[in-house]
């Protein structure tokens, strides 16, 4: 395990043993896909052949960036590689079934942003305070001098505009309000990737948020919201499980609300918990005590069913976590 420098990060990426794979964490957002797909574009202008992976399939609403349909899913490749980078994974097990891909001693480089990444990997460059991981390469390629053209430009602000919601989180520092001011110059439109990446809604989504918002239900003293989304929801919208994603900023945008939590049924009955929080409370914290994980303000973890258990068990904890948060 070492930590590779800017220089030496790239000369891996550009030529190495047969094609790179590059792999996203699974559930794809809109940083870990920009950086991958930053990367095929660097590998592209050094003549490097890559494949680019990932467990599950791309959103739709990333179609707009360039080389997004090369994504493969990992089930599909029987080929092995005897090198790998590994963007915007937190840790191993975010890699999915993408690891079983490696041929034996293949080479691990490790490019992210998450202050608790274990810094895996034979090589990692990890800024624990880089808002993106997309930030971080725009970084390297900065500091190397490497061209940045108009496609890997408009992967680059896609995951920053993503992991900043919309340069409005305190993540959006002066340096990539900057970096974005650069990128923008390569004839990207603001208003197109804001819309496809953070506000486009389906009609599905549309209909789960008119289904979802009648079980919104508020503490006594307006600090905890929370939304739970049973089966018949999703089906009733037609929509799947990560559709719900669009209920979760109606309960911490609520003012005064200091933790928002969503809940919603898998298909097996088990039960996901996303949770984001204001000012004061460690939602990270909550999370890992039920064997999730996750940033200070917003984290997630599982639940057996059924979904009232779930509701209560953790809504128990949360509003303790509250009090104390405000002496009370
Ligand atoms: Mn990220």
């Amino acid at each position: 395990m070492g930590k590779l420098d800017y220089e030496k990060v790239l000369a891996r990426l550009g030529q190495g043993p047969g094609p790179l794979l590059i792999i996203c964490h699974i559930s794809p957002d809109g940083d870990a896909i920009g950086a991958a797909l930053a990367v095929a574009h660097y590998c592209e202008g050094e003549g490097r052949d890559y494949v680019l992976v990932n467990d599950d399939p791309i959103p739709a609403r990333y179609d707009f960036l360039p080389y997004a349909e090369r994504f493969r899913l990992s089930a599909a490749i029987a080929e092995r590689f005897a090198q790998a980078v590994a963007v915007d994974c937190a840790d191993e097990r975010r890699m999915g079934n993408a690891a079983s891909l490696f041929a034996k001693d293949c080479e691990l480089i490790n490019i992210d942003h998450h202050d608790t990444n274990s810094g895996f990997g034979d090589y990692s460059l990890v800024e624990g305070e880089a808002a993106a991981t997309c930030l971080v390469l725009y970084r390297m390629m900065r500091a190397s001098g490497t061209p940045i053209g108009r496609a890997m430009a408009l992967c680059l602000y896609t995951g920053i505009v993503f992991d900043t919601g919309g340069f409005r989180y305190n993540n959006s520092t002066p340096e990539i309000h900057l970096a974005a001011a650069d990128l923008l110059t390569r004839d990207i439109e603001p208003f197109m990737v804001a819309d496809r990446v953070l506000e486009a809604l389906t009609r599905e989504q549309a209909e789960l948020i008119r289904l979802g918002l009648a079980t919104l239900t508020i503490d006594d003293r307006g600090r905890v919201a929370h939304v739970a989304v049973d089966r018949q929801m999703l089906l009733a919208a037609g929509a799947d499980e990560g559709d719900a994603d669009v209920l979760l900023p109606f309960t911490r945008s609520l003012s005064g609300v200091e933790v928002g939590l969503l809940f919603r049924e898998r298909p097996d009955g088990s039960v996901k918990v996303s949770m984001r929080s204001r000012d004061r409370v460690d939602v990270g914290a909550i999370a890992l005590h039920f064997g999730g994980g996750g940033h200070v303000r917003a984290a997630g973890c599982n639940f057996p069913g059924p979904l009232h258990d779930a509701v209560s068990l953790l809504l128990q904890r949360v509003k303790s976590e509250v009090a104390a948060a405000f002496g009370e």
